[in-house]
């Protein structure tokens, strides 16, 4: 019996010499000293002895399994810490390296020409509002004075989810909205986008506008001329001269078309302008009576004007871009030129 647990003491304390991991050492462990373990059977055959050996031989197995644990014990702290020395030293960081330099983006130019418009009109007084691009008939069409046979109506321009329900084709629905829940002075301009059955070079079927609205007392087409003035040559330069057109718009009467000396060549005729020397860039006009009526204001105490530009085509003007196209690709090495 005494042989066997000194083989047994040895063969443990080989297999902890061998144990290469915490891991082989615990299993080694629970092999030897575990409760299934190769001392705990030798215990149990115990009951073959004499009355006087069997505490002896008691006494022994429990001195050796004390010696046994601690030997694990010590190994076993010795192995953790190598092991986590290790660990650590493959995770190690070179914070000697150079950073990544993350790949900052820039503001698209159509923001950047929306965000221009806001500071020059809220420079001037102007509220920006906003309103929902899914619109109802009335607010894009019927409380504007568009009438039923309208083109603007076809289903061919217009995206309709059905005989009421829109896509915005104008943002002019934003500045319904407005007039309906609040009384004059009003001084707003709505940038968003809008939606048109429309895709070439120069026509996007989602695009961006900014419509503009004064209503008060006494507002005249002077104050109209003024206001858009001042915004051309803010917004385009001090050079840029306006020039109005008598136009139509079922909304506004009477109504004009804006256009600027050509910003390529300043009027003297090229390829921008089709040799005319000027560019259309926006519409406006007197904000029509029937308009005015329909949204509850009495068109013999107010009057307003009304204006609007779509910002893909100034965009494309002022930074020189020929295809609308490339205003929706979000090529980067195309928006880098712009961004600030
Ligand atoms: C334009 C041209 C002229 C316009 C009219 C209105 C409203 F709501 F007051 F009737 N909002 N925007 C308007 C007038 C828009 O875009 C070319």
């Amino acid at each position: 019996m005494q042989g066997k647990i000194a083989e047994l003491r040895l063969a443990a304390l080989q297999s902890v010499q061998e144990a290469a991991s915490v891991q082989e050492l615990r299993d080694a462990r629970i092999r030897f000293l575990g409760k299934k373990g190769e001392l705990t059977q030798l215990l149990r055959s115990m009951g073959s002895l004499s009355a006087e050996e069997r505490p002896v031989f008691g006494k022994m197995v429990n001195e050796v399994r004390d010696e046994l644990e601690a030997i694990w014990d010590k190994r076993e702290a010795e192995l953790f810490r190598q092991e986590e020395e290790q660990r650590l030293k493959a995770e190690a960081i070179d914070w000697t390296l150079p950073g990544r330099r993350p790949n900052i983006g820039t503001l698209h130019p159509i923001t950047l020409v929306i965000n221009e418009a806001k500071r020059i009109f809220t420079s001037m007084g102007y509220e920006v509002v906003e309103g929902p691009e899914v619109e109802w008939d009335y607010y894009n069409f019927e409380a504007l004075n568009i009438p039923p046979d309208h083109p603007a109506r076809d289903m061919q321009d217009t995206f309709f989810f059905s005989e009421e329900l829109l896509l915005r084709s104008q943002t002019s629905s934003v500045q319904i909205h407005v007039m309906e829940n609040r009384q004059p002075p009003i001084r707003i301009i709505a940038p968003g986008k809008v939606y048109r059955a429309d895709a070439d070079m120069t026509h996007s079927p989602m695009f961006h506008q900014i419509e503009g609205l004064v209503i008060d007392e006494g507002i005249t087409f002077a104050d109209l001329k003024g206001t858009l003035q001042l915004f051309i040559e803010r917004m385009f330069g001090p050079d840029a001269k306006a020039r109005f057109r008598p136009s139509y718009f079922p909304f506004t009467e009477p109504s004009a078309e804006v256009d600027i000396s050509c910003i390529m060549c300043g009027g003297s005729g090229c390829r921008v302008c089709k040799s005319t020397g000027w560019l259309e860039i926006l519409g406006c006009g007197m904000v029509d009576p029937r308009v005015l009526r329909g949204v509850g204001y009495d068109p013999n105490k107010v009057s307003g004007f009304a204006f609007g530009m779509g910002v893909e085509r100034i965009a494309m003007l002022r930074y020189g871009i020929n295809d609308i196209r490339l205003l929706f690709d979000n090529d980067v090495r195309f928006l880098k030129q712009f961004g600030r």
